[in-house]
């Protein structure tokens, strides 16, 4: 069949009229949005020459990763949520913002309520024999003022690469703490260096990806929120230095200012000193919130969680 079937005027009246333009009620922002994207849609459908068959078996696929729970990890997979990142970026800068710590993808695997500890935590509950990992650091306003009471919301994955609630071999909240910084504004955790995450190979993410002839994996990684009051809430990650997937992220998270120095404790003073009886790593990493101005789009963003029972 030939392309570009349907005359334009014809795609727009039909968009139109599909999203209640025609109508006085209902959401008008909703209508907007429902009328460009169904109209965009139709004139790819015509211009691309899509079959029945390809048309269908989109929304096969669109169904199951629903059923499956997966548009969130397809969402990163397909750079969208990286690509909202770089609009924040660019709204913030021109709101003239800037010097906050970098901001990256939150991803699909954050549960809210874990356990709230003041200063510092351990995030593992020690059934996971991984590297020892201690990070700890500071959070500060640009200025450098530490910030005192700060909530450091921090989540990671074991060394497997799977994450606690969605791993049911894992206790709950396990590898999650929120830790509220001290009267230094300093955080410190205790926990393991966790692995890579790696997009199930049943799910509907990784067939899309192989179609593509891409991978579905991650650098290792540790999720951070950045909370404190009258600043904007950071939403971002550290990658872990020397990764196979370091700068080859499937979700586009990787940030070069997100790479902090991994250090190697291997000398037996130093190893018994904090309590363990072989080497460890040690990462230190500041954070820097931005103080909240009008002008600029929020960083709390409304997003559905799972929340453990
Ligand atoms: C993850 O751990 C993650 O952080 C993202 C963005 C996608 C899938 C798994
Ligand atoms: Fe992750």
């Amino acid at each position: 069949m030939p392309a570009n079937l349907i005359k334009r005027d014809v795609i727009t009246a039909l968009a139109a009229r599909a999203a209640g333009l025609d109508q006085p009620d209902g959401d008008p922002r909703l209508k907007q949005v429902v009328n460009r994207l169904l109209a965009d849609l139709m004139v790819a459908i015509d211009e691309l020459d899509i079959s029945m068959d390809e048309f269908w078996s989109g929304v096969a696929y669109l169904t199951q990763a629903g059923k499956q729970n997966e548009l969130g990890l397809i969402v990163p997979g397909i750079v969208l949520e990286h690509f909202l990142d770089l609009r924040m970026d660019e709204a913030e800068r021109r709101a003239g913002l800037d010097g906050g710590t970098a901001r990256t993808i939150e991803g699909p695997l954050y549960i809210a309520g874990a356990p709230l500890a003041k200063g510092e935590a351990r995030l593992d509950d020690g059934t996971d024999d991984g590297e020892v990992l201690f990070m700890e650091g500071q959070v500060r306003e640009v200025s450098g003022k530490p910030i005192v009471g700060a909530i450091v919301d921090v989540w990671h994955a074991n060394t497997m690469g799977n994450y606690s609630h969605f791993d049911p071999t894992q206790a709950a909240y396990n590898l999650r703490r929120r830790i509220e910084t001290d009267e230094e504004g300093r955080y410190r955790f205790r926990s393991i260096m966790p692995n890579g995450y790696a997009c199930p190979p049943d799910s509907q993410t990784e067939k899309l990806l192989q179609a593509m002839g891409r991978h579905g994996n991650r650098p290792a990684h540790v999720h951070f929120f950045v909370n404190a009051p009258g600043y904007r809430k950071l939403t971002t990650q550290i990658n872990i230095d020397g990764d196979k997937y370091l700068h080859d992220d499937f979700a586009f998270g990787t940030r070069d200012t997100l790479i902090p120095r991994v250090e190697r404790i291997t000398d037996a003073p130093a190893i018994h000193q904090a309590g363990l009886n072989k080497p460890f790593a040690r990462i230190h990493f500041d954070f820097t919130v931005i103080k909240d101005v009008a002008g600029a789009p929020s960083t709390t963003v409304a997003r559905e969680h799972a929340e453990a029972a």
